[in-house]
């Protein structure tokens, strides 16, 4: 294995070349290279050093698979100021993604040059740290403050253009990194610049820190990683640079420490597997240039919108020419959201509404799709009806995908000739928005459609997670787990507008309630209309709800459900006429309402969430736990930084919730039956990760 940073001294420029692939992370073997390499060159007698990524980048951070282990050799803002107080100049030639600590490398140099294609960032706090290498203590003398505000609480990326507008680098120019670093220090040397040590340059003027920490950390959601670098950041105005330096890498340390960094580095890296499965390996997605969208609704209109963005093209059926008509105008209402952010241009924008796109009422116009999603009417003998007709028409090897977010995919393949052809591709509302996808697999579909499956999603930039088949799959499933239990503390006592704020309290954008208004409280309604009759007589199931629904109120669609919509305004107010529709139900139940704090409101919800992912994982539906917490995080506004529903059990301890779950059985056996996989890993003194690194 060649050496992590490699050497070489070229006349008076030595040069530190980083090959540490995939992205030349700042791991130990790298550290100690660029230590051993600055000194080295100026044993040499060099006179200038170019640092630069051989491969796709400059350094891309940290090595965060490092975290939460023993630090070993030198730590990186040691290198840092190593390097930038060496007498030799230094020069850094960025391209690829220069991220975290590989920012903070290059601000140690005393020069910095980038291909165009070049991307920075200081994207610590989005995996619950901070910048902990200088980044909050030199970018502030290099950029002032409010740009250093705006990079370190966002952690977002910016390109080459932006980053020589501010001042990050000096200079954008084309070429491999190696030959434009080198034309630089030569350059540099030639006209006898000075070295340019950041740490020396004024720090710039103090202003109302406590203003931006409030108003950072109110953004944040109970997120504390971004409101803590603010602290950091004043640190460069109210301290000399070394004594900066200690308060940055203290309060880095805090949050290395924190379980909330636990929680993201977690969704990090389950981000990544989730889309790993053992399944797949080898096995080889079908063609994918075109597909069809059959319903041209809200989800159709959405799928078709995201396939458009992801540059396939697509065929969009509809009943009648109006309203395929109507679906078209659906899709450019979605495109206009794009184009009037710049993320399209108008050029764009006509191209992906007129050649890409082709409306049709006719089914013989699918049949060159690679793959057909429909998004009809969620009824079974409407979706069996579609796929005998797409059975007949599309060609040999065509996916057929059906986006139903609760029906049985094995009823819907037995329809067909042709069931290894047949998956559940379920997108979540907005569909060229949100971006989870679930990918319902089937008894007996083939493992090549699960691979297209997957290739889809990544085409549309989706986290996709493999599911089964059950009622309501994944995310669903788990969802009316939490929301029976947020409506049995109704009937006990509480009230939404409690639960919706306990649970905002907790980190959810927001509250079961608020999300039941803005998707709709007929579909709800629906569901329980549908279970009905099968319903067992132990489940405790609130009347009051279907009383709204049958005076018209939905939710925000109506103006009206749990919440009073004002015209243009997206919060509604608690609708005055709840709080009597639930007492007549408690009294109608013969129940006497007690108080719930906001604590025991989401210990419960959250033993909910908890016992039902752990029955999903138990039974096979989804592989490991790490894809509920995906599912969670990316369909359904669990908070980033606790990691998903199991990563936060396993940090609770799953014998607390186990506990939890006891205790309230004793009031309702039927709903509190504890999962047998959590009362197995309560056992067996194992967590949800040990599944994670056992499936991995
Ligand atoms: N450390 C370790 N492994 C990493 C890594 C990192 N920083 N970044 C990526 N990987 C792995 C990743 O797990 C995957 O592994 C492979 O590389 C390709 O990644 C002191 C402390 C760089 C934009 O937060 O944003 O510096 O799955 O699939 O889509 O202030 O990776 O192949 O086994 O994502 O092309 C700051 C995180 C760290 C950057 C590339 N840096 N990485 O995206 O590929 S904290 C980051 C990314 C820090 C200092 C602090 C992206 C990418 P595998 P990938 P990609």
């Amino acid at each position: 294995m060649p050496d992590a940073i490699g050497y070489e001294l070229l006349g008076d420029i030595a040069v530190l070349k980083a090959q540490n692939p995939p992205v030349n992370a700042l791991g130990y073997d790298v550290r100690t290279g660029l230590m051993d390499g600055i000194a080295r060159a100026e044993a040499d007698g060099a006179r200038a050093v170019l640092i630069y990524g051989e491969g796709r980048t400059y350094f891309a951070g940290a090595d965060i698979r490092e975290f939460g282990k023993p630090p070993r050799g030198p730590a990186l803002p040691d290198i840092c100021d190593r390097i930038e107080s060496s007498p030799l100049l230094v020069v850094s030639a960025l391209h690829g993604t220069a991220l975290g600590g590989g920012l903070e490398m290059a601000l140690a140099s005393h020069y910095r040059i980038a291909v165009p294609g070049a991307r920075m960032g200081l994207p610590e706090v989005l995996i619950g740290v901070m910048p902990g290498a200088g980044g909050t203590q030199r970018l502030p003398r290099l950029v002032g403050l409010d740009a250093t505000f705006d990079l370190v609480t966002s952690g977002r990326q910016f390109g080459a253009a932006e980053a020589l507008e501010l001042g990050v680098i000096d200079r954008v120019k084309d070429g491999p990194p190696r030959e434009i670093g080198l034309a630089y220090a030569r350059e540099l040397l030639d006209s006898g610049a000075a070295r340019r040590p950041i740490s020396e340059m004024p720090a710039p003027a103090a202003i109302d820190f406590d203003a931006v920490y409030d108003t950072v950390l109110k953004k944040g959601r109970g997120a504390i990683s971004a409101a803590t670098a603010v602290r950091g950041i004043q640190a460069s105005v109210e301290l000399p640079f070394a004594e900066g330096m200690k308060r940055e890498r203290e309060l880095f340390m805090e949050l290395m420490a924190s379980d909330q960094r636990q929680g993201m580095i977690h969704a990090f890296f389950s981000e990544r597997a989730v889309g790993k499965l053992p399944e797949l390996k080898g096995v080889e997605p079908r063609e994918l240039n075109a597909i069809g969208v059959i319903g041209g609704g809200t989800m159709g209109a959405g799928i078709a919108t995201a396939a458009l963005l992801s540059g396939l093209n697509v065929t969009m059926l509809e009943m009648t020419a109006l309203a395929a008509e109507a679906a078209k105008g659906r899709i450019e209402g979605n495109l206009s959201g794009a184009l009037k952010r710049g993320k399209i241009s108008q050029a764009k924008f006509d191209d992906l509404t007129g050649k890409a796109l082709t409306l049709s009422t006719d089914y013989d116009a699918l049949k060159e799709a690679d793959l057909v999603v429909e998004a009809v009417f969620e009824d079974m003998d409407v979706k069996k009806t579609v796929f005998t007709k797409l059975d007949a028409v599309c060609k040999p090897g065509a996916v057929l995908a059906t986006n139903t977010s609760y029906l049985d995919v094995n009823e819907i393949a037995a329809v067909t000739s042709r069931p290894g052809d047949v998956i559940g591709l379920h997108f979540f509302s907005p569909a060229h928005v949100m971006k989870l996808l679930e990918v319902v697999v089937a008894d007996k579909t083939a493992p090549d459609v699960v691979a297209t499956g997957f290739a889809l999603g990544k085409i549309m930039k989706k986290v996709s997670v493999r599911a089964g088949v059950c009622d309501g799959f994944i995310g669903n499933r788990i969802l009316s787990a939490y929301r029976a239990c947020a409506d049995h503390m109704i009937l006990d006592g509480a009230s939404p507008y409690q639960i919706d704020k306990a649970l905002v309290g907790f980190g959810f954008a927001m509250g079961p309630y608020a999300v039941a208004d803005l998707a709709g409280l007929d579909i709800g309604w629906a569901v329980r209309k549908r279970l009905a009759p099968t319903r067992d007589a132990r489940e405790r199931v609130p009347s009051y709800p279907d009383q709204l629904c049958e005076d018209g109120h939905f939710g925000q669609k109506t103006g009206k459900g749990y919440y009073v919509y004002e015209a243009g305004k997206r919060a509604g107010v608690p609708n005055p006429d709840v709080p009597g529709l639930i007492d007549a139900n408690r009294a109608e139940l013969g129940i006497t309402p007690r108080d719930f704090s906001d604590e025991e409101i989401v210990r419960r919800y959250m033993a909910a969430m908890v016992n039902e992912a752990a029955r999903v994982v138990g039974e096979g539906i989804a592989r490991r736990p790490l894809d509920v917490d995906m599912t969670l995080l990316f369909g359904y506004g669990f908070p980033r930084y606790r990691g998903g529903p199991l990563k936060w059990a396993d940090m609770v301890g799953l014998d607390t919730l186990l506990a939890d779950i006891k205790t309230y059985a004793s009031e309702d056996s039927y709903f509190w039956q504890p999962a047998p996989l959590l009362e197995q890993l309560v056992a067996e003194g194992r967590s949800f990760d040990d599944l994670n690194k056992e499936a991995s």
